[in-house]
């Protein structure tokens, strides 16, 4: 029978695949490819049916088994194979190896290794396709083991609530490592598929060329003219062991009569003669290539730290607030719409965005002002939707996402940790995801263990975010809409409840002011306080305390970063005072007053005439009961205790005051 051209290309793409892989299993005992490969020899058909069906302008979002994928789209393949060497001219410079392929230039996204985490990204990409009318499609593509989790849900739903244009390919071997599906889920994925309204459909028998890329075609058809997502789960079997280059049959896990089966419908096994025809000019491109990954250099010493810094884009005009008073509250929304404003292509997007609290009222008015696209209300998907966001900012979308307690962004810290602060640095710069993370974090009112931890250390410690924590409405008016209108990378602001009804002044515009630094905001002589957000102000009022009955003159510097610890400032008020106190919101273990005590330990430890003194939350969660909470919490007689540890003066008076939060008392909660 004579073969038609369309089987010939995608057979050529199959066996392009396989050979490549072929050469990866050949090269692999040398450890010249010194990571982890997953191959996808056996399940190459689906790539190329469906890399042939897609145009050069769609992206797709593979997994951590995405040499197919990259090769059927057309990825650079000297830069794949210098890649896998780990070479500075593969295409992310040695960062990503097998498991992060990318190639941007023909629309293959990040891959990521944890498995699902990537749909969420195609949801979030094809949201562009609300701003601005072509036809790019976006496709998930994953493992039956990725329908597992829960972001899964989280982006079908999504994606069905805002009719995206997302093709969601799942490719079916039926295994997660040796984990057979039936024990893993419990329903049929085209039930589960068919209860998000997302239309969809089974091919069987992906070795079918024809009937499978007409059926790719047909799907990618669909979405294009009707701007809704599909789903297409594909049969397929992977002949080698999950991880590696070896078979695994003799483990017993599943018989070899199926992966035979697989076999005998198996062109590239099947069709010798066009297999043979096809080496000679495939093996070209791979001597090509190796020659091109051996005679290339290792990355240097240089090169570690390249790609992980971010930058202001351009001077940002901050609009001019002179001697007014303002609520944190008012500043927040200010900022929001000013940020909006500047930047066209942001969206404001979190629970309860347009609710009739509108996020503490910060997120008023923006719906009415920027229209539905931009003003984003989701469902209750932490996880699900910072994927969405990442997925935006890929696209030149700047999400302002919010989160309304910095508890529940602890559902988001896959997205966040894994992905957000890597995106730049794992793809070798190909990528930036600037985004502003607004996270609040909740306090007394029984606000209790889950609604009132104050998580800035945990961010701080990945290499890759920005974390602020803004202690007044001068600092948001400042931030913000510098941040969202200029600064290329991502940014968590935690935004501390207690601040959201105080009166602020704002005396004036500082174009100048750096928002991963800190302020100096009263200059003292004999004691150094570094405090965060509302210690600042506790720190303020501690100072007058100890100024009026001791004598004491406190400089206080507002910490403000604390990803970025503002060496300079710190180290310019100790070398004079010679005492450091540290106050922050949350546990002193392993956390803002750790990390600063372990910078001063490390370069200044000399200038000190007494050491560093702590002042945080108890070591334990915070309990609900208001008699508990405030002994948790740390109040003006801790405060001013803990100056006075550090002077050799009788403590002939203290505050009377009992409780922090009754000084706050605007804040009546719950939410
Ligand atoms: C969140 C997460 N959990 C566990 C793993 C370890 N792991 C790597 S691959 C894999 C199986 C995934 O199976 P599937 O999604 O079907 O893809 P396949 O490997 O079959 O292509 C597992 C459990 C991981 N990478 N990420």
């Amino acid at each position: 029978m004579k073969l038609s051209n369309k089987f010939k290309k995608i057979f050529f793409l199959s066996q392009k695949i396989r050979m490549i892989e072929e050469k990866i299993i050949e090269i692999y005992p040398t450890d010249k490819i010194q990571s982890p490969v997953h191959l996808s020899i056996g399940q190459e058909s689906i790539a190329s049916c469906l890399c042939d069906s897609l145009s050069n302008d769609d992206w797709i979002f593979p997994t951590y088994r995405s040499h197919a994928i990259y090769i059927a789209k057309g990825g650079d393949i000297n830069k794949m194979f210098a890649e896998l060497y780990g070479k500075r001219s593969g295409i992310a410079e040695g960062k990503a190896g097998s498991m992060h392929l990318t190639d941007p230039f023909v629309g293959v996204m990040g891959a990521s290794a944890v498995v699902a985490s990537s749909i969420p990204h195609a949801v979030g990409a094809a949201y562009k396709s609300k701003f601005e009318k072509n036809n790019r499609i976006y496709v998930a593509i994953f493992g039956d083991g990725a329908v597992d989790q829960g972001v899964f849900h989280e982006s079908l739903n999504f994606c069905s609530l805002n009719k995206l244009p997302v093709l969601f390919v799942c490719e079916n071997n039926d295994l997660a490592v040796f984990t057979k599906r039936k024990k893993r889920q419990s329903f049929n994925i085209s039930d589960l598929v068919n209860s998000y309204k997302i239309k969809n459909l089974k091919i069987n028998d992906s070795w079918n060329y024809e009937k499978t890329s007409k059926t790719f075609l047909k799907t990618i058809q669909f979405i294009k003219k009707n701007k809704l997502p599909f789903f297409v789960e594909v049969d397929v079997c992977r002949y080698k062991e999950h991880v590696g280059i070896n078979d695994d049959n003799d483990l017993g896990y599943r018989s070899l009569s199926i992966i035979n089966k697989w076999k005998q419908k198996d062109h590239l096994i099947k069709k010798k003669k066009l297999y043979n025809k096809n080496s000679i000019k495939i093996n070209k491109i791979i001597d090509d290539a190796i020659s091109f990954a051996e005679s290339s250099r290792f990355p240097g010493r240089k090169d570690l730290f390249k790609d992980s810094k971010y930058c202001f884009t351009k001077r940002t005009k901050i609009n001019f607030y002179k001697n007014s008073s303002l609520s944190y509250r008012d500043a927040l929304k200010k900022a929001m719409h000013h940020s909006m404003k500047l930047n066209q292509n942001s969206v404001a997007i979190g629970q309860g965005i347009d609710d009739p609290k509108k996020i503490f009222g910060t997120t008023d008015k923006i719906l009415e002002k920027f229209g539905k696209i931009r003003s984003i209300d989701t469902p209750i998907s932490e996880e699900g939707i910072t994927g969405v966001c990442l997925g935006m900012s890929l696209n030149k979308i700047y999400p302002i996402q919010t989160h309304i307690r910095s508890d529940f962004l602890l559902l988001a810290t896959n997205q966040i940790m894994n992905l957000i602060a890597k995106y730049q640095y794992m793809f070798g710069g190909l990528y930036t995801v600037p985004m502003l993370i607004r996270v609040v974090i909740g306090r007394s009112w029984g606000q209790g263990a889950q609604h009132s931890q104050s998580l800035q250390s945990l961010y701080s410690h990945i290499p890759g975010l920005k974390v602020i924590m803004p202690s007044s409405s001068q600092s948001v008016l400042d931030s913000y809409p510098k941040i969202v209108s200029s600064f290329s990378g991502p940014v968590i602001s935690f935004e501390h409840r207690l601040l959201y009804d105080l009166q602020f002044k704002v005396t004036e515009k500082k174009t100048s002011f750096n928002p991963f630094s800190s302020i100096l905001i009263r200059k003292g002589k004999d004691l150094t306080i570094v405090a965060t957000s509302i210690m600042v102000l506790e720190a303020k009022r501690a100072a007058d305390f100890v100024k009026e009955f001791y004598n004491i003159e406190c400089e206080i510097i507002d910490l403000h970063c604390t990803s970025d610890i503002d060496k300079l400032k710190i180290l310019k008020s100790v070398k004079k005072t010679k005492k450091l106190l540290v106050a922050d919101t949350s546990w002193a273990n392993f956390g803002v007053c750790a990390e600063i005590n372990r910078i001063i330990n490390e370069n200044f430890v000399n200038l000190l005439e007494k050491p560093v003194k702590s002042l945080s939350m108890k070591f334990t969660s915070c309990p609900t009961s208001k008699s508990l909470e405030d002994l948790f919490y740390p109040n003006q007689i801790d405060f001013v205790k803990k100056i006075l540890e550090l002077f050799d003066v009788e403590k002939k008076k203290l505050p009377s005051e009992k409780s922090m939060s009754d000084v706050y008392k605007k804040f009546r909660g719950p939410f």
